[in-house]
């Protein structure tokens, strides 16, 4: 009895801390025991670490080998390598930034508020529909029901710190954004605006489902591209696929229909590994760079069937204008790299068929690019083609010295004419396009605004590249008037007629996606949205800058890196 009791107690006393105090011996020993067991735990631990990080970096290595095995199986020599944008939110804002200026901070709060009062209507009035109808206050359906201002507002609303409202944005993306319509949509405005709002969306805030939505609906577009030349089809059915050119263009293609999804689907090739949208679009290039005119000039119409060009106007404007843009920004894009040297070789050598076309007005000299059909030129230009100050300054530093210089007068020159097209209205706001007629400058031709972009889209250029404030005086200027007209208590909207100021009912997408957007980043510092880090599509949506790799070339494993707690909104 008693030696059966006593047995445990003497086992449980090794657990009595007075035991060893006593014990000094026993004490050290069972340090060295709880040293030699915590070394081992840890050890095994940092084994298991770097056993799953050995495992993680193969199994990207492994992804890579595949992307390259279909690359090679295929035989496209177009090389795309798969890009992880992080689930964190990217830092687009350099490190080095100067203190903002307090006019500029309140300049860009007044043009946050607007985009909040523009956003907010049009949550109010036409959640979920592509476009605000400001004075029925209502939404109507122009783009197949995309929800086309949502998808084009989603970078501008992170851009601008607008947190809960993108987050409301991300959820209708995520639960109702269905691209499964019968709907005949323009491959080109469902590109630039759904494709590329998605995946600026997706590289900016690093969340998935951007990317997913924007290979659906990109995926749906692809067949267009489906023809004998490879020059696509203007429209196609989102749910059945087919594809056609519209009527009246005579069964021909657009020129800037054709050549306006270069960076969207590059982007989406390089962020989802698969070729086969680069391809498709790249192959447009190279189809008219096999013709290409001496000028580089291109009429607006296209055939798809024999990849020729028909008989038609000239422009930088309506119809033509993005098509040159692109050829610059994939180059961009591209690093500058020599894969795409084509595309800078074709840009410069529509530069040189672009100083064919300026002219300047009498009495005051203002440098305008005129259009041409045939051998004869038309002395008009459009708003549209206001982007071309922005684009030329963006391309200059490409030249050498001399080239540069030139090529940045005439960027602001140019911008000086459009500036004008605001100025010369009784509004201040410019019409659609201009008419030059010898001793009388310049005269609106069809006059109504419907709040476009594209000036102040130039005047960011031109501030951004040579820092001259003037250029944030006119973009302030021009925002005021938009103020003044636009304004109304059910959003912004657009005037039938600059000399009366009458309003109209629209409040297009593309005021919160490119106008409010160009307008905030003229008073932001130069590093949000680096232009060295991110290259704009036509609908001023940001694409990040990745690596563009040659064929076969190795390189090791790339990710763009994330800032830990990433914020640049608010600067
Ligand atoms: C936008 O959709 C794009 O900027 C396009 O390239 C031209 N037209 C509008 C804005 O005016």
């Amino acid at each position: 009895m008693v030696r059966s009791r006593s047995a445990p107690s003497i086992r449980w006393r090794y657990l009595n801390p007075a035991y060893y105090l006593k014990r000094p011996k026993q004490l050290a020993l069972l340090f060295i025991v709880f040293v030699f067991v915590s070394f081992f735990v840890y050890d095994r631990h940092t084994i298991l670490r770097e056993h799953e990080e050995e495992l993680s970096t193969l199994k990207e290595e492994l992804e890579r080998l595949q992307i390259e095995l279909g690359e090679l199986k295929q035989g496209d020599g177009v090389s795309v390598r798969k890009v992880s944008m992080s689930t964190k939110r990217l830092d687009v804002s350099k490190k080095d930034d100067v203190a903002i200026d307090p006019v500029e901070a309140e300049r860009r709060e007044k043009v946050k508020d607007a985009m909040i009062h523009a956003w907010s209507s049009y949550e109010k009035y036409a959640w979920g529909h592509d476009e605000l109808q400001p004075q029925s206050k209502n939404g109507v359906d122009s783009f197949g029901g995309l929800g086309a201002t949502l998808v084009d507002s989603l970078d501008t609303l992170y851009i601008m710190g607008l947190d809960e409202e993108f987050q409301r944005a991300k959820e209708w993306v995520t639960n109702s954004l269905d691209f499964n319509k019968n709907y005949d949509a323009s491959v080109f405005e469902t590109t630039i605006r759904v494709v590329g709002g998605l995946l600026s969306a997706y590289d900016l805030s690093g969340e998935n489902v951007f990317l997913e939505k924007a290979k659906d609906i990109a995926d749906r577009l692809l067949p267009a591209w489906d023809t004998p030349s490879g020059i696509p089809y203007n429209i196609i059915n989102l749910a059945h696929g087919n594809a056609h050119n519209p009527g009246w263009t005579g069964g021909d293609s657009i020129l800037a229909d054709s050549g306006t999804e270069q960076l969207e689907f590059i982007a989406l090739s390089q962020r989802t590994g698969n070729p086969k949208y680069q391809q498709k679009v790249e192959n447009v290039i190279l189809e008219l760079n096999k013709t290409f005119p001496a000028d580089g000039l291109l009429p607006i119409y296209l055939n798809p069937h024999r990849g020729t060009t028909s008989h038609s106007t000239i422009t930088f404007g309506a119809m033509g204008d993005s098509f040159y843009e692109y050829l610059l920004k994939v180059w961009i894009q591209g690093n500058k790299t020599a894969e795409v040297k084509h595309y800078r070789e074709m840009w410069e050598t529509s530069m040189k068929g672009l100083l064919s076309l300026v002219r300047k007005t009498a009495p005051s000299s203002f440098t305008y690019i005129s259009e041409k059909i045939g051998n004869s030129l038309i002395d008009k230009m459009d708003e549209l083609a206001c982007f071309a100050p922005g684009m030329i300054a963006l391309g200059s530093s490409g030249y050498g010295p001399a080239e540069s210089a030139k090529f940045l007068n005439l960027a602001e020159e140019l911008a000086w004419t459009c500036y004008n097209f605001y100025q010369s209205t009784p509004t201040k706001l410019a019409g659609e396009n201009y008419f030059f007629h010898s001793g009388q400058d310049m005269t609106v031709g069809t006059s109504w605004n419907i709040l476009r972009p594209e000036t102040v889209e130039s005047l960011f250029y031109l501030w951004r590249l040579t820092g001259n404030k003037t250029y944030q005086e006119w973009g302030w200027n021009i925002f005021q008037a938009f103020e003044k007209n636009s304004r109304v208590e059910g959003g912004y909207v657009g005037l039938k007629d600059v000399n009366t100021g009458v309003k109209d009912n629209m409040m297009q997408s593309f005021f919160l996606a490119e106008t409010l957007k160009y307008l905030y980043l003229l008073f932001s510092p130069p590093s949000v949205i680096s232009l060295d880090e991110w290259v704009f599509n036509t609908e001023a949506h940001p694409l990040k800058i990745v690596p563009r790799l040659a064929p076969g070339q190795q390189k090791p494993n790339f990710r763009v890196r994330a800032r830990k707690e990433g914020r640049f909104g608010g600067v």
